[in-house]
């Protein structure tokens, strides 16, 4: 199916992160938006920031948690249509990954797809992304990696690659990280991912979708208190990075789904009225006032299917558990001529 070309047969090996991409996130961006979140009414900080080396930790926990089946259910589908979704993407594709987490679900389609013609993790955090891309790199020394940091929550230039020879690119997006946008911001992004994808690239997506509540409001409030330790571990990183005071014991983690908006919201609930401090700046808080720390939207599938359609996307395959917690999608750029 491939048309060979020199040093196909023995590929290359690697063994390490091949080339990288730095769009410099700065360290400003933090102060200013926590700042920022603070000091509006209602107080919000936005999910992104939940990822530092402990946050990062403490999320791969809840992946493993019972409640949490967000994680145990793609990972399933992956694994169960690996094969399939190889047959889609075809031989040397470039798979682009946005917010590469432990790299246990990239494993899964790596394994399929061996001649892919290289893996870009695309991430904010430098120090998660750079751990994370080496290991993988180790794990498979004859695939190029070539990690990017940058916040793809704002507009990006993304690199070109022109340094590779591919055939067409993937955007690799699981988890239901899309859930983190508000529909808008979820539109944004698909728009932006088929210009990264371009004519002829694929997005394959994980979404959680609509389901009783209990379920959903279960996975977001497990028995351990991992979650709750997940949510003010934010605090403990702006304690630590920007020199604030907060009193973790005067914090209390809340989260509940919310039916008419399809969204778990996740809270931080102050206690007591308090003062918090960061640097000279005070932070005035009610006795029972949040901060409002993540949004995790759920979808309907035809809900889903249409916005990828507005945004430049056909819809190739959806794989579902049997239950329909959670679809992974295949989406093409470009329209259906029917
Ligand atoms: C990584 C955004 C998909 O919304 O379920 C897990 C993050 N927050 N538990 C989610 C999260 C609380 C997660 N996403």
């Amino acid at each position: 199916m491939s048309h060979p070309r020199p040093g196909q047969a023995a590929r290359p090996s690697y063994g390490y992160i091949v080339s990288f991409h730095d769009l410099h996130p700065t360290p400003a961006d933090f102060r200013e938006e926590v700042l920022a979140g603070l000091l509006r009414t209602p107080k919000s900080l936005p999910p992104k920031f939940f990822y530092d080396r402990r946050g990062s930790e403490l999320f791969d926990e809840i992946c493993q948690l019972e409640e949490y089946y967000l994680t145990r259910v793609e990972t399933g589908l992956l694994e169960r249509h690996a094969a399939e979704m190889a047959r889609f993407i075809g031989e040397e594709a470039l798979l682009i990954e946005y917010g590469s987490g432990s790299g246990r679900k990239t494993r899964i389609l790596l394994d399929h797809l061996p001649s892919l013609a290289a893996y870009v993790p695309v991430d904010i955090s430098k120090e998660h992304l750079l751990a994370a891309a080496t290991e993988l790199a180790q794990a498979y020394p004859c695939l190029r990696v070539t990690p990017v940091c940058a916040d793809y929550t704002r507009e990006m230039e993304f690199p070109d690659f022109e340094e590779f020879f591919y055939r067409r690119r993937v955007v690799f997006f699981p988890g239901s990280t899309i859930g983190n946008f508000t529909p808008p911001e979820a539109e944004m992004f698909l728009r932006h991912a088929a210009e990264v994808a371009r004519p002829g690239g694929l997005l394959l997506i994980g979404v959680d979708l609509k389901k009783d509540p209990t379920v959903i409001d279960a996975a977001y409030n497990d028995g351990q208190g991992v979650t709750a330790a997940f949510n003010l571990n934010l605090l403990q990183r702006i304690n630590t990075e920007l020199g604030a005071d907060f009193d973790l014991r005067l914090f209390e983690h809340r989260a509940f789904y919310d039916p008419a908006h399809g969204r778990v919201e996740m809270h931080l609930v102050s206690r007591q009225a308090q003062t918090v401090h960061i640097g000279e700046t005070a932070i005035p808080f009610a006795a029972g006032e949040t901060i409002h720390t993540e949004d995790s939207y759920k979808y309907d599938l035809a809900d889903f299917e249409q916005m990828a359609a507005r945004t430049g996307w056909t819809r190739q395959m959806v794989w579902q558990d049997e239950q329909g917690y959670f679809a992974v999608g295949l989406f093409a750029v470009g329209q259906t001529f029917s």
